[in-house]
């Protein structure tokens, strides 16, 4: 693993190995970042299973090729009750605090967006990380958005959506069903990533026949390639 300070450090020694792969994960609270960091990092570099409040940056070997994934905190989902303190506190903002907009998140602070510049010169993917067992609504879809937005213009482009728990599916449903069956706001989100998704399980790192995080890379491959030059 290598320390926040040393991603600046990566200087590319040309031509002795293919090229970095840079992934930066970003999600709402408890959805599985830090887990699909670990997962993708073959082993327990962070801790998952407790608020994340700082961005990580990990680094290892997948066939040959260096991967420098990042580690985020939850982008802010105004119905999380820690994010509405303010709104909630002032009676008569009931309902109508949920359409109002919400301020960008800040470049600025130690939001999920402060781990693009964890990479430098940028991510070659962006994992947004939703969980299955958790609900996908407006407010979310809204919450993806307003962060993507603040990332700057074209990073759907680079986006891809990682499914987490998907252990916890009921046996025989496939995740196309689960997408289909979760509603609009979970559908709109796989179609403003092109389509693109994978399925992850963050319990079954260990197991010999798993190739989930070889998978994923292809599918970051086949990104890279419909993004080309850019
Ligand atoms: N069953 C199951 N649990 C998971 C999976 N991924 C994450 N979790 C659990 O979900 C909780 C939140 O995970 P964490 O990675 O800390 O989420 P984060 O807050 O988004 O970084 C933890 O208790 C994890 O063990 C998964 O694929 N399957
Ligand atoms: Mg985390």
């Amino acid at each position: 693993m290598a320390a926040v300070s040393s991603a600046s450090e990566t200087g590319d020694p040309r031509g002795r190995h293919p090229p970095e792969r840079r992934l930066l994960i970003l999600g709402g609270p408890q959805s599985g970042k830090t887990s699909t960091a670990n997962t993708i990092l073959g082993d327990e570099v962070f801790d998952s299973g407790t608020e994340t409040t700082h961005s990580n940056v990990g680094q290892t070997e997948i066939y040959g090729r260096r991967v420098t994934v990042v580690d985020t905190p939850p982008w802010a989902i105004p119905s999380d009750p820690e994010s509405n303190t303010e709104a909630d506190t002032n009676d008569n903002a009931g309902a109508e605090s949920e359409t109002l907009p919400q301020p960008p998140p800040s470049l600025d602070s130690e939001g999920p967006c402060m781990g693009a510049i964890l990479c430098p010169p940028g991510p070659h993917a962006i994992l947004l990380v939703v969980s299955v067992t958790q609900p996908f609504t407006d407010i979310h879809r809204r919450a993806a958005e307003d962060q993507l937005a603040a990332l700057g213009g074209g990073t759907w482009r680079y986006s891809m959506v990682v499914f987490t728990g998907v252990d916890k599916l009921t046996k025989g449903v496939f995740i196309e069903e689960h997408i289909a069956n979760t509603g609009e706001s979970l559908q709109w989100l796989v179609e403003r990533c092109g389509s693109r998704y994978h399925a992850f399980d963050n319990t079954r790192k260990e197991t010999e026949d798993n190739t989930q995080v070889p998978e994923l890379m292809e599918k970051v491959e086949e990104l890279i390639t419909d993004n080309q030059g850019e």
